[in-house]
């Protein structure tokens, strides 16, 4: 027998052991019991580290699956526009007008509580507004347009408007948050560490169904005041794994607790409006303000909308304009769609003018007016009770916003007014 024989079959032999090359081991851990045995349970403890891994720690890398909650259709903001003091103009100035520069908000005070018109507000605004009490003060409201994913942009924007981190400042994002752009996840991330708030958009959606898909975990429904519900998530495709399912599995237990706490629709209070065409000045009466992704449906109260329309809609159908559509190029029997902003103005300047003759000192609000992005296609579109914000930031375009606050006016008469200005940066 030589060294050259294979180990194999003679690796128990003395032999063997004893051989210069029969074995890989050197010498000295051949030649000693305790080493050999030492090495043993290295290796021995080194495969149970192995099989550790991969039974435990790996499968825990995919994040724990969470039910989600029913969600609500409608919430308010939890917040009010407390009046601030009017700003120190070196000429005197016509309130009213748009405002181009962003008004230095840290420097601008709320407007004192002994103060007779602030007084006379805050009574309307709890007239009108039964859980006016338990809202919180804030200087603005900053409603900003799809996100899509643009963490570096979003960021941005926030520092070109002085975000405060939510002290006195309050961020909605108007729905399309996550998909198509570079950090869907960092957003989501970014958006709960910094006291953002957003309304769900159909992606944000399409992301939860395929959370619903992967986890096997049931699908939550959304539910009006009245009690109607709308099982929207429900599965009605499978999903194959694409970059939404990707995203959907690193959403973690704490990201689902935040995004179930979001609605599609948000109450914004008093928000101001224009009355002419050019945008140049507000009108005497602020309107109700709602937040939302894509529209509301002109003909039914706000208790009444369903899931599908007001996070898909871009257009009515002909010839009743009463069913929406995503789809901007649709004819039926000849007749275009027109879009829903367009109806929906219509209705509510009939509704201003028949509210204007019954004006009395409680009046606080007239009509009711809608921030909404989704329509990256037709871009930022101001109307009289309407202010689309989408202006295709992940597209390379704009990401827009628009801050809204209210004032004192000392211009003729003293009064509170409500203002609404547009910013954007460029992606
Ligand atoms: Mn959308």
């Amino acid at each position: 027998m030589t060294g050259e024989q294979t180990p194999l079959i003679n690796s128990n032999d003395e032999y063997y052991i004893e051989t210069e090359y029969g074995s890989i081991l050197p010498q000295f851990v051949r030649k000693s019991k305790p080493i050999k045995y030492m090495l043993l349970v290295l290796v021995t403890g080194f495969v149970l580290f192995l099989v550790y891994v991969m039974v435990v720690v790996l499968p825990s890398v995919v994040p724990d699956a969470v039910s989600i909650p029913d969600f609500s259709m409608v919430k308010s903001t939890g917040i009010y526009l407390h009046p601030l003091v009017a700003e120190k103009k070196d000429k005197p100035e016509d309130p009213e007008d748009p405002v181009k520069i962003i008004p230095d908000f840290k420097h601008l005070d709320y407007l004192d509580e002994s103060n007779p018109i602030l007084s006379e507000h805050l009574d309307k605004l709890r007239k009108w507004d039964p859980n006016f009490d338990n809202k919180i003060a804030k200087k603005r409201m900053i409603l900003i347009g799809d996100v899509h994913g643009s963490l570096h942009e979003l960021k941005r924007f926030l520092s070109h408007v002085n975000y405060d981190g939510g002290k006195e400042d309050y961020v909605l994002l108007l729905g399309d948050f996550v998909n198509k752009g570079p950090d869907s996840i960092g957003v989501i991330n970014y958006i709960m560490e910094n006291n953002i708030d957003c309304v769900l958009g159909n992606h944000d959606l399409a992301m939860l169904k395929r959370y619903i898909q992967l986890h096997n975990v049931q699908a939550p429904v959304f539910k009006n005041k009245n009690g109607y519900e709308d099982s929207h998530l429900s599965l009605r495709e499978h999903f194959k794994f694409d970059d939404l399912m990707k995203i959907a599995k690193k959403l973690t237990p704490e990201h689902m607790r935040f995004l179930s706490s979001l609605s599609a629709i948000k109450t914004l209070g008093p928000v101001p409006r224009f009355n002419n065409k050019k945008q140049s000045r507000h009108a005497e009466f602020p309107a109700q303000g709602y937040a939302v992704h894509a529209g509301l449906m002109w003909d039914r109260d706000i208790d009444n909308q369903e899931i599908e329309d007001v996070t898909t809609m871009r257009d009515l159908l002909p010839p009743f304009w009463n069913v929406s559509t995503e789809d901007t190029k649709t004819k039926i029997g000849g007749v275009k769609s027109v879009p829903w902003t367009k109806v929906w103005n219509e209705v509510q300047h009939e509704f201003y003018s028949e509210e204007l003759e019954k004006v009395n000192d409680s009046t606080l609000t007239i009509g009711s007016k809608v921030f909404y992005g989704h329509a990256a296609g037709r871009g930022v579109t101001l109307k009289d009770f309407s202010t689309g914000l989408d202006s295709g930031c992940v597209y390379g375009k704009q990401l827009t916003g628009t801050i809204i606050w209210a004032q004192m006016s000392s211009h003729r008469e003293p009064k509170i007014v409500y203002k609404q200005m547009v910013v954007d940066i460029n992606c």
